[in-house]
């Protein structure tokens, strides 16, 4: 496909290779990141995941020999050999990523005759082997890798083995491990070997395809059926690292408004207004916290989109202010797909403009979806992006607060989109092959941008499908999964990969969406929910009720007791958003990402951690009230609920009976924590709780606190405060344990007036505040005391 280097030339950060068959450009992003790109079907990048590439200017070398390219940076080393064979090694020889030599040499499926048809047409599925790919880029397995990332994919963790297919797939079937593709298409995924990590952006949105292994163990490759061959190779060498160069490169999830982190309530459907209202009374009368109700597609008129079934709510403005006065906000669904039907303004607008994907022949293209025959606006094109962000102001004029964007893989009852359905790509005329993986992220944009203009608060957007990317501007959920301890198991390693795929803000239906949820598993299903960054629970239409109150006492109990703990966490959570801003660094976390050098932790599906000082173990299978946990290497441990404390690097066995979900808080942790409300703003919060768990050693632990008004874009102009606060020492010294507040940054006017310490496992007899001794309660394991604008704190 490529024979022999025959030239090469240097412009600036870029390099031309010129090979026989074929010209490749290698762009140095930055010392750690580097761009093959090959124009196989396009001159230009036109990257949809990727919208300012930033070039970091970096010293780099190159050197020309016969039958190589090298190109030497602080980092990497990158040999460029004849056939566009590339090795990646470390600045100090150390391969890291080395093209395979051979071809593909998939196993053989053994059966007689046509045995497979045979077996198709009874319903079996026969997989797809990516055997049709145009572009593919084949790399040597190396011994003992651990492959991460991929999105949204069912199965564990660990991709290693699997192969996977980039297709947006709206998939009601229950999904289990062998499933390919979902809703979700993220073309990335992380390689880890002998403790070094690096990462692969395969930009292309075509039907792509990944096989870890699983053809045969010699090689890896990914390739897709058409498109420029266009990668990103990200060396870590800490995974952490790679996520943070893949979030800066495809961008970071901004910071959400704070009620978004509050629990959400949803069902397919709270129609009509009169049984909205009451399970909004059901939560402030039973005293479950809840921030959010969901009005799901029953609420329109016909299914159009942007309107409102008047029969059902008579007075949508009335209705959503009266549920404003009481805490609640209400994000509405919008289909992509609209309603073919003379005289409905939406798709009057979107004939006479041209707005919707055409047939091969020009004429807008109909095929089925909820309100019957209906239309795919052109996402890809600016100008009907534009045209679906003002729509949005239909939205935000009845005081709708969030808007949810389903079916847009895109999905449609009539048959798949024909290959050939045309799309105007922001004036580059495509196909539906190219565009299906980007049609969700492209609503998507257009939605957060429309919600951005007409409310200028952070929008609160929530996508089923999406492509890498998409994180800048939505939140997703994982689709419809059912109420099975296997989907309650699965949605642990596949919210963990979409985190160290960019996709921060992510969260599954709590309780499970299909089939009929149980007691059990709505109580287990909490524990798990109350740590993901979006906390919502869903179910289907004609399935039981499924909200915290719906099976017995316990039941709501536990749920009032996890919701409760998500509003106390709720400035941590907003902590690790903000820092992620920066950092990329999701929510939910592998263990193997805080703790690449154990081991252990490059496993584990049943354990996740929440930030960097939360480990949650939670009980995911039915009957079961005690389970193993393994605490990483590196710290010691304490549990929550006890405070007992546990050293790092071993299993221990917890006690989880139904109410209990086992939560570990790494050794000198230093938790915000605010009082529980009922909704965000409930309450201005005046006094911020923290919750410290000093260390048996003599090092010093620090957290930084960030505080801004929850909503606005203010604090990119600098509107807001940062609290530094920090501890060392150990009980019993001559010095004691020090804890110092600095408010390092103060700009927002809101701020704090008093801090109320909750220090664990220690029994002072004196605590001084500036030299000053303050009145101090011991309660059980902790002492509790209040500060105001003390800087030094000093527990003997
Ligand atoms: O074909 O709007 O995943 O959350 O409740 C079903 C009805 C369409 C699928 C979404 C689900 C939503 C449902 N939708």
């Amino acid at each position: 496909m490529f024979g022999k280097i025959k030239s090469f030339k240097q412009e600036g950060n870029k390099l031309f290779i010129q090979f026989e068959k074929n010209i490749v450009n290698v762009e140095i992003i930055s010392s750690s990141i580097i761009n093959f790109f090959v124009p196989l079907k396009r001159k230009e990048r036109l990257s949809k995941a990727i919208e300012n590439l930033k070039i970091e200017q970096c010293k780099f070398s190159v050197e020309n020999k016969k039958e190589r390219v090298t190109i030497t940076t602080d980092k990497l080393k990158i040999n460029v050999f004849d056939n566009f064979k590339v090795d990646i090694y470390d600045c100090h020889g150390n391969i890291l990523c080395e093209d395979y030599r051979g071809d593909r040499n998939p196993f053989i499926r053994r059966g007689v005759g046509n045995a497979w048809e045979v077996a198709a047409s009874e319903g079996h599925e026969l997989k797809d082997d990516g055997s049709k790919l145009k572009v593919q880029v084949l790399k040597k397995m190396e011994k003992d890798m651990y492959f991460y990332g991929f999105g949204e994919k069912t199965g564990h963790l660990n991709k290693k083995g699997y192969h996977y297919k980039m297709w947006n797939t709206d998939e009601p079937k229950p999904h289990v491990e062998s499933f390919e593709a979902l809703y979700k298409s993220i073309p990335f995924f992380i390689g880890l070997k002998e403790k070094q990590a690096f990462g692969i952006l395969f930009d292309n949105t075509f039907e792509s395809h990944f096989d870890m292994g699983k053809e045969n163990s010699d090689y890896y490759y990914f390739g897709a059926v058409d498109g420029n061959l266009d990668y990103y190779f990200i060396y870590g060498p800490s995974i952490r690292d790679v996520v943070s160069r893949y979030t800066d490169l495809t961008g970071r999830t901004p910071l959400p408004q704070l009620w978004t982190l509050g629990y959400q309530q949803c069902r397919w459907s709270y129609v009509p207004e009169q049984r909205l209202m009451e399970v909004a009374k059901e939560f402030r009368s039973r005293d479950i916290p809840c921030d959010a109700l969901y009005l799901d597609i029953d609420y329109m008129h016909g299914y159009r989109v942007f309107t409102w079934d008047n029969d059902k709510f008579p007075n949508p403005k009335k209705t959503l202010s009266n549920l404003k006065d009481d805490g609640f906000k209400l994000v509405t669904i919008i289909d992509p797909g609209v309603k073919k039907d003379k005289g409905y303004k939406i798709y009057d607008e979107g004939i006479k403009n041209g707005y919707f994907a055409k047939d091969k022949d020009g004429i807008p293209y109909v095929n089925k979806v909820w309100p019957g025959d209906s239309l795919y606006p052109d996402f890809p094109n600016e100008k009907v992006r534009n045209w679906w962000a003002e729509n949005q102001k239909i939205m935000m004029d009845y005081g709708v607060s969030g808007i949810w964007n389903d079916m847009n893989e895109p999905a449609s009852f009539n048959g798949p989109l024909p290959d050939d359905v045309m799309f105007n790509n922001d004036g580059v005329i495509t196909d539906h092959r190219e565009m299906h993986n980007a049609y969700g992220h492209y609503m998507s944009k257009a939605t957060y941008e429309g919600i951005k203009k007409h409310t200028n608060k952070r929008p609160f957007v929530i996508t089923r499908a999406c492509y890498a990317g998409t994180q800048k501007y939505s939140t997703v959920w994982t689709g419809d999964n059912q109420s099975l301890w296997e989907h309650l198991r699965m949605s642990i390693p596949m919210l963990m990969n979409l985190g160290m795929s960019g996709l921060t803000f992510c969260g599954t239906d709590v309780g499970g969406f299909g089939f009929d949820c149980t007691a059990e598993l709505l109580s287990r299903w909490v524990q798990v929910g109350c740590f993901t960054p979006l906390f919502r629970n869903h179910s289907s239409i004609l399935t039981r009720d499924q909200e915290p109150w719906a099976f017995d006492k316990q039941t709501e109990d536990i749920n009032r007791k996890y919701i409760k703990l998500r509003y106390k966490l709720i400035p941590y959570i907003y902590d690790t958003f903000w820092k992620e801003e920066s950092n990329g660094l999701p929510v939910i976390r592998p263990l193997v990402l805080n703790y690449q050098e154990d081991k252990n932790t490059y496993e584990i599906n049943d354990e996740f951690l929440c930030g960097e000082n939360i480990l949650v173990a939670p009980i995911v299978e039915q009957g079961k009230a005690t389970r193993v946990v393994y605490l990483p290497n590196g710290n010691r441990w304490i549990d929550y609920w006890t405070k007992e404390t546990f050293e790092g690097g071993k299993y221990i066995i917890k006690e989880a009976p139904l109410d209990t979900c086992p939560i570990y808080i790494k050794e000198g942790s230093i938790l915000p924590n605010y009082p529980v409300q009922n909704y965000i703003g409930e309450n201005k919060i005046k006094e911020l709780i923290l919750d410290v768990y000093p260390s048996a050693e003599d090092t010093e632990t620090q957290y930084v606190h960030y505080q801004d008004d929850g909503e606005s874009f203010e604090y990119r102009k600098g509107v807001y405060n940062l609290y530094e606060f920090s501890i060392k020492g150990i009980e019993g010294s001559k010095e004691g344990i020090i804890i110092k507040i600095n408010k390092s940054y103060k700009a927002y006017t809101n701020d704090y007036i008093s801090f109320k310490f909750k220090v664990n496992n220690i029994k002072p007899t004196e605590i001084l505040a500036d030299g000053n001794s303050i009145d101090f309660k011991i309660v059980d394991e902790y002492v509790e005391f209040t500060v105001k604008d003390q800087e030094e704190i000093s527990i003997k």
